[in-house]
């Protein structure tokens, strides 16, 4: 099992320019027999995805109509996110034995995930340097008893990741709130949260309005800062079915994804034989945070040349005029100089526009992770109101999600600023009052952390001190609770940095049998295009002593709570149907879930724009917006870093250390840089450098140290590097604008050779000693307990 690696071992080759295909195949597989061997393979990728079967953890990309579902209808990367969890290694107790948490938190990221799937729920008592055993009552009895202590319920952090079930995430948001807080931050508040906030103004719901069918019958179809290839391969198959049927693709990123230039389909013979499918028809490298100015040169020439809907724009938007003149007023120069495109190259792209009856407008995380993001993604819808591509077959707007119940889990209730008509169907079914202010975000909560605002963190699933921002400020907030507990299959980084009392409660995963005193129980998910269905996992479970989110999160409320509310938890934990009643009551477009979750295929949630045109919001249409551009200045000698993921993680896990459509092999600390840009700063391709942020004077007080240079093709001035290793260069302050997301693409930066510049930050030679530091910072370990 590796460990460690040093980044100068690290292989680099030719990236690539297609993506999946045998390759794709071949990793999976050998993945999944080193995992789960043989049986336990052909056992479980059978059921991903399949009507009967569990929802793939991996990503939210839909799944096809039941009658359309290939054999296999999975990708490499949920084949390994499958892997990951149905792996056969275990961490039981004697591991935790064996391993003081000082030293657990010496590995890295990686080796933490290879040791297994945690059998027995653990417990560090204050001054422990081991996690041991306890039993499940006591360890609700704990909980519950420190919450009690609280001096307001405010106090309490309760954090969601987005993999929980719809089920798992109804009763936890209940809890929360029967408890009194709305302290409910989610993954979703670093992911879409931009989103999330730009479409409920401009079109009344925060989702996308786009299903599978609008995909395979699009004229056109953009995908804007999103890279499909590694992080939503699925998609793939659906963009190759409408480029068959003659869809054009406008892809729109600062990097050459392999994915987003040629497919070769896996399941496909010509994909295996053939040349693949070619994706992209016109590729912009755009300048990172290019995008706002971008889309209203676009929206600019599309006034000029009159390709407009005026029909849809005269019956269903508000604020036309007003935007035309501010697109008209369009300084050219500065858009240029923004984007780093040339003017032929956005008309040419603008053309595709203009020529297209129906489009589909895709974005993630490129769009969704900067300080202008609120404004960029209203401008992309904008374009799609000026053309009147919402409501119409073959088109409309379409946030890709990430994980893969994130926006189920936002449906349920998990949101920290719920509205108050959710609010009130609470209060309605369980005849209790919620609380009503707006609860903290997870900037927010680390804030409240940091400034001991707060004594108590639950993770349900996640790895908040590696996702979050600035890492050395995460980690010493979340150190700094009385206590720290994390409902997780795997051990992960962030049960090393404890609170006085940390406890890891080890849960059943998507892939595993669900059994309570009712019998078998299935769970219901979300998928980005607003498909709710079931999911039922076909393992035995990885060990006897796990229980279900469910399970935990009752025993929780239980032990929290007592009689309180006269919440019946033990008939919701007995039988899930009677969580799912529940949600039919209170959840909007949520009526007779129960029935409608059980079809195959489930059902699809109402969404006003896509379903009738009918907009909610202040004006009852679709709202333009109008953004000014704000010129991001970055100084000489400093370049514009992003942070993304490779080929071969899932968010904060890492598979492997192969990042195979980039060419790089053998290690993650690499820094991506244009050939001049090396050049210009007095370095080589291959040179050892050290990244230090720019923000608030000091240069010295954010780094992340020991970075191979790799020369790529990224614009002039920027930069890319893996997440998580480089979230410590993100300023907690630095947000977004409107949704508090941190900007995770937009870090200003400078580089130094490797070791020749002072700093004061605790980071952290590597990765490895995130954390380490942290460990015992309120109670240092006493040496006879190791
Ligand atoms: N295998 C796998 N699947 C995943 C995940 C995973 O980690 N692994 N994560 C899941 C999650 S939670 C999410 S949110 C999604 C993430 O899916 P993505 O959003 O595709 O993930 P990122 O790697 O962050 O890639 C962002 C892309 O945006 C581009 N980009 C960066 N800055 C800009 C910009 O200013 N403008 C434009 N136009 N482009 C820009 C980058 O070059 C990159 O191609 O994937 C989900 N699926
Ligand atoms: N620098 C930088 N930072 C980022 C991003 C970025 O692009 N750049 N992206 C952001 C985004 S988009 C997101 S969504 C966040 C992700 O942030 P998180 O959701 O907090 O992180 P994950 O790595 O997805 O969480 C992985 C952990 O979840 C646990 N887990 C896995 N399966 C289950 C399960 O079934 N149940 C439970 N209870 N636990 C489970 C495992 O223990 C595993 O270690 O990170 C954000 N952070
Ligand atoms: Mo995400």
């Amino acid at each position: 099992m590796r460990d460690d690696y040093d980044e100068r071992d690290v292989k680099v080759g030719e990236p690539k320019e297609w993506a999946a295909g045998v390759p794709g195949v071949a990793v999976a597989l050998k993945r999944s027999y080193e995992h789960m061997g043989l049986v336990r393979t052909a056992e479980t990728l059978r059921e991903l995805n399949q009507a009967e079967g569990f929802d793939c953890m991996s990503c939210a990309w839909p799944d096809p109509d039941p009658g359309h579902r290939k054999i296999a209808e999975f990708c490499e990367n949920g084949a390994k996110a499958v892997a990951e969890e149905a792996t056969r290694d275990r961490a039981t107790p004697e591991f935790f034995a064996r391993h003081r948490i000082a030293d657990l938190a010496g590995h890295s990221e990686m080796w933490l995930g290879q040791q297994g799937r945690i059998t027995h729920p653990m417990v560090k008592h204050p001054g422990a340097a081991h996690y041991t055993p306890i039993d499940w009552g006591d360890a609700f009895t704990l909980i519950g008893e420190q919450l009690a202590s609280l001096g307001s319920p405010h106090e309490a952090i309760f954090y969601t990741s987005g993999r929980a079930s719809n089920e798992a995430a109804f009763v936890y948001q209940l809890f929360a709130r029967a408890f009194g807080t709305n302290n409910l931050p989610d993954c979703s508040n670093m992911c879409h949260e931009s989103t999330s906030i730009a479409l409920q103004e401009s079109i009344g719901i925060g989702k996308a309005s786009v299903t599978l069918d609008d995909i395979h019958n699009a004229e056109l179809i953009i995908l804007q800062g999103q890279n499909p290839g590694t992080n939503h391969p699925r998609m793939l198959t659906e963009l190759e079915t409408a480029k068959r049927r003659g869809a054009k693709i406008l892809t729109i990123n600062p990097l050459r994804e392999a994915g987003l230039m040629n497919f070769h389909n896996p399941q496909a013979p010509r994909g295996v034989v053939g040349r693949g499918t070619e994706l992209s028809d016109l590729h912009l490298p755009i300048a990172i945070n290019g995008d706002l100015a971008l889309l209203q040169a676009f929206g600019a020439l599309l006034v000029e040349w009159d390709a407009l809907d005026h029909d849809f724009i005269d019956r269903y938007a508000h604020g036309f005029d007003d935007w035309k003149q501010h697109v008209a007023a369009l300084d050219w120069d500065v858009v240029t100089s923004v984007t780093g495109l040339s003017r032929e190259q956005i008309t040419e792209a603008a053309q595709m526009l203009r020529r297209s009856n129906a489009t589909v407008f895709c974005w993630a995380m490129g769009l969704t992770q900067h300080r202008n993001a609120v404004a960029t993604i209203k401008e992309v819808v904008n374009l799609a109101l000026a053309q009147g591509n919402i409501g119409k077959r073959g088109a409309g707007v379409m946030p890709v999600r990430g994980h893969s119940n994130v926006q189920g889990d936002r449906t349920m209730g998990v949101w920290e600023r719920a509205p108050q008509h959710f609010l009130d169907a609470i209060e309605r079914e369980f005849g209790f009052d919620p609380p009503r202010e707006n609860g903290w975000d997870t900037v927010d909560s680390i804030r409240a952390m940091r400034d001991g605002k707060a004594r108590f963190f639950l993770g349900l699933g996640g790895n908040f001190v590696q996702s979050a921002p600035d890492t050395a400020v995460t980690a010493e907030a979340l150190a700094d609770m009385s206590m720290t507990v994390h409902i997780s299959t795997k051990i992960n980084r962030s049960h090393l940095v404890c609170g006085d009392t940390a406890l890891i409660l080890p849960t059943l995963g998507r892939t595993e049998n669900d059994v309570q005193a009712s019998g078998e129980q299935f769970v219901s998910v979300e998928d980005t295009a607003c498909a709710v269905h079931a999911s039922r996992g076909p393992l035995k479970p990885a060990s006897k002593y796990l229980r279900s989110e469910v399970a935990i999160l009752t025993g929780i409320a239980e032990a929290t709570l007592g009689e309180r509310h006269g919440i019946d938890w033990t008939a919701m934990r007995k039988d899930y149907a009677n969580i799912r009643t529940h949600i039919s009551r209170v959840v909007a477009g949520c009526e007779g879930y129960e029935v409608n979750v059980r079809r195959p295929g489930g059902f699809i949630l109402p969404h006003p724009p896509r379903d009738s045109r009918t907009f909610q919001t202040e004006w009852g249409r679709g709202e333009f917006a109008l953004s000014p551009i704000e010129i991001l200045h970055v100084p000489e000698g400093h370049l514009l870093l992003q942070t993304l993921r490779s080929h071969d993680q899932f968010n904060t896990t890492i598979y492997g250390l192969s990042d195979r459509y980039r060419g790089i092999e053998g290690g993650r600390r690499v820094v991506f840089l244009h050939r001049d840009d090396i050049a210009a700063l007095g370095f080589d391709d291959g040179d050892m450098v050290d990244l230090f942020t720019l923000w608030g004077g000091d240069e010295r007080v954010r780094c992340a140290l020991n970075f191979r240079i790799v020369e790529y093709d990224v614009p002039r001035g920027s930069a890319a590097a893996y997440y998580p290793e480089t979230n410590t260069l993100v300023p907690l302050d630095s947000t977004a604008l409107h949704s508090n997301c941190p900007t995770y693409k937009s870090v200003v930066i400078s580089l130094a050779a490797a070791g020749t510049r002072d700093h004061t930050c605790p980071d952290v030679q590597s990765q490895q000693s995130v954390g380490s530091d942290w460990t015992h910072k309120s109670h240092p370990a006493p040496e006879h307990l190791s």
